[in-house]
């Protein structure tokens, strides 16, 4: 078996043969967590299933919404505390860290399984565990059952020769992955890498390049579990969580791709997407406005004490910062002499947290070029809207924050090293059942009440408020940043935010349309809903009267979360037939019967449509979605 296959069939609730690619399977699940951004609406949801305590391992981590202009944050902030504290939540308050990077240094073992409410869970998959990004219902509801349900991915065997050489780091493996795989290249799949190469890669190193499995929309990703796995486990006192996992020899993979390492040189991630890779040496000389460092996918120690050395002595050209992954890096950071010398080269050394990443603060200029070690550069997402993101690895985030321009690395760091650190100020841990009952969850003004949903008509009719083109994000379709603080009030984050930079009329026009009696359907093309788990992304449209969205693909967390919310997901049985339909036009579509051949009749014309839903899925759009489906279910 490769090793993937190992750790699913030890987690088959059912027990027995590993399913084929594709079928849907259910499997138990170690561990699941959120984030504060998907967290409340999670949280809303386990309760509302009545849930008293949790199964797994669950923890509720603060590192998104972290601005506190405003009650907003701090009351989600509060409300998770208390409501970890009443279900048996391991609480990681603001500051700790960066959910996946905490998750990593004190969580995940080799072969756990687990999922997130935040897509790049997968980053686990360096320690040699399969982890899954997932919408917030999903991990309420493995938090209530330990049990999780996916379509069984293919396997493809990604095998690495060699080493890096100098100047090239982590990033520009995964970004090498990018420029061949592409950003829709993964779905269906786990890339498990393999071959001698892996030795040469630290765990950080390793999770960096999981991490950003996410941008290809790929299931997950995994590393074996050896030596380097051991060495990174005792560095965090954790060696006894250590133990060895491999693919057997001569296992089987769909498909497999091969990398020299050796032969990688530094690449670039051009702005609008992570998957428009190039080679430095292309656009070395154009000039940058701002270098950011850190997020889930470049913030270890290594990969920040690695930046440091190049800058060190020398100052910044352009505006730095920098956030470490966790506070255990950036006390790490401080006792080996690199915040100070960071702070001498004049890097603005932020929170530990998410910060620029999901644009809470750290903006660039407009206009301006923003070089970032982080893993998404979707349009807008840095918080201006006519500036671009690139992104890179923090060697040459280094290099071009120190001349101002997109510059290779030009010499070699010796980084110095030093013990990891305890953060003992961190994880607030689960209290006895008894007494967490008598906790009282605390739900200030910004804690909204979940909406009620009503069930799936026969006959859905209306019209196609939006025409979308390809690869629309979630960042299109919900923003963050600045909206973050109304991930709890669903109605304010629909009417502000919902396509606001696609199109600011759409809320006003879905709301209209909804109130008048109509069934708002979206039409799109590729990869519709890349990137981000978040479920506000199905959920606000939901509220906004949206029952349909008909694409060419999805991409998967976003499918499962509009089924979640009652969404109906259809694609064009004819790619050709998604020029037959215009904004504008009145549409109709029976799914009276949904397991039946779907059509969408449109300007005289019936359109063939596909289900983009697992039959499991139908009683759930059937009861308008996967709340109302389980309390249904469960009643009594
Ligand atoms: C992201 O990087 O887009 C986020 C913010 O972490 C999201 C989760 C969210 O929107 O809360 C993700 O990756 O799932
Ligand atoms: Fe946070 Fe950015 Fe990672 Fe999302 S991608 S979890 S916003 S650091």
């Amino acid at each position: 078996m490769n090793l993937t296959e190992k750790i699913i069939s030890r987690h088959l609730v059912s027990g027995g043969e590993l399913p084929s690619a594709g079928e849907v399977v259910l499997l138990t699940i170690d561990e699941a967590f959120t984030q504060d951004a998907t967290g409340t609406m999670c949280m809303l949801q386990l309760e509302a299933m009545g849930i008293k305590r949790v199964k797994p391992l669950s923890v509720n981590f603060v590192d998104h919404s972290m601005m506190q202009s405003g009650f907003r944050n701090p009351d989600d902030h509060e409300y998770l505390r208390t409501v970890s504290r009443k279900l048996g939540i391991i609480y990681s308050p603001p500051g700790t860290g960066i959910c996946h990077f905490l998750n990593i240094e004190n969580f995940v073992k080799p072969g756990m399984t687990g999922i997130g409410a935040d897509s790049h869970t997968v980053n686990a998959g360096g320690m040699g565990a399969i982890f899954f990004g997932a919408g917030g219902y999903d991990v309420a509801l493995a938090m209530a059952t330990g049990e999780y349900s996916i379509p069984m991915p293919q396997v493809v065997q990604v095998h690495l020769t060699g080493a890096l050489p100098e100047g090239v780091m982590a990033m520009d493996v995964i970004l090498k992955m990018l420029s061949i795989v592409g950003v829709k290249g993964g779905k269906g799949k786990i890339f498990e890498y393999a071959g001698p190469g892996v030795a040469s890669l630290s765990l950080t190193e390793r999770a960096t390049i999981t991490n950003m499995g996410a941008e290809m929309g790929a299931s997950t990703s995994i590393f074996p579990s050896d030596e380097r796995t051991r060495e990174y486990l005792v560095s965090r006192r954790r060696g006894n969580d250590y133990q060895p996992m491999a693919a057997d020899e001569g296992a089987q993979y769909a498909d497999r791709i091969d990398i020299d390492l050796s032969g990688l040189e530094p690449l670039i991630a051009i702005y609008p997407s992570p998957g428009n890779v190039e080679k430095i040496s292309e656009h070395a000389g154009t000039p940058v406005n701002q270098v950011c460092v850190g997020s889930c996918t470049n913030s270890s120690f290594e990969n920040i004490a690695s930046f440091a050395e190049l800058l060190k002595g020398q100052r910044v050209a352009v505006d730095t910062l920098l956030y470490p992954g966790s506070r255990a890096v950036a006390m790490q950071l401080a006792n080996s002499g690199y915040i100070t010398s960071l702070w001498q080269s004049g890097v603005r050394v932020m929170e530990n947290g998410c910060g620029a990443c999901i644009g809470q603060g750290g903006s660039p200029v407009s206009k301006g070029l923003s070089l970032r070690t982080f893993n998404r550069n979707f349009p807008k997402r840095s918080g201006t809207a006519d500036a671009q993101v690139h992104l890179v690895s923090p060697l040459v985030a280094a290099a071009s924050a120190l001349s101002g321009k997109v510059s290779m690395p030009d010499r070699r760091v010796e980084i110095t090293s030093a013990p990891q650190v305890d953060d003992t100020a961190s994880f607030v841990m689960p209290i006895p059942q008894q007494q967490a009952e008598q906790v009282e969850v605390v739900r200030g003004p910004n804690i909204m009440a979940l909406p009620d949903f009503d069930g799936l008509p026969e006959r859905l009719e209306g019209e196609v408020l939006l025409k979308l083109g390809d690869n629309i994000s979630t960042d299109d379709i919900q923003p963050a940043g600045i909206y973050l603080p109304l991930r709890s009030n669903v109605k304010e984050y629909a009417m502000q935010a919902t396509f606001n930079q696609v199109d600011s009329t759409f809320s006003e026009r879905a709301v209209a349309h909804r109130d008048t009696g109509g069934h708002g359907v979206l039409v799109g093309r590729e990869n519709y809903g890349q990137g981000s788990s978040r479920e506000h992304a199905a959920l606000c449209p939901r509220w906004l009267g949206i029952r349909a969205v008909v694409v060419a693909q999805f991409a998967r967390i976003h499918v499962a979360n509009l089924v979640n919310f009652g969404i109906v997901p259809l694609t064009f049985r004819n790619m050709g037939d998604y020029e037959k339909v215009n904004q504008g036009d009145r549409v109709s579509i029976d799914v009276s019967n949904l397991e039946a051949d779907l059509f969408m009749i449109v300007n005289g014309e019936k359109l063939p449509l596909d289900p983009a839903f697992e039959p499991k899925d139908v009683e759930v759009l059937k009861a308008g979605g996967a709340l109302p489906y389980f309390k249904a279910t469960h009643r009594g």
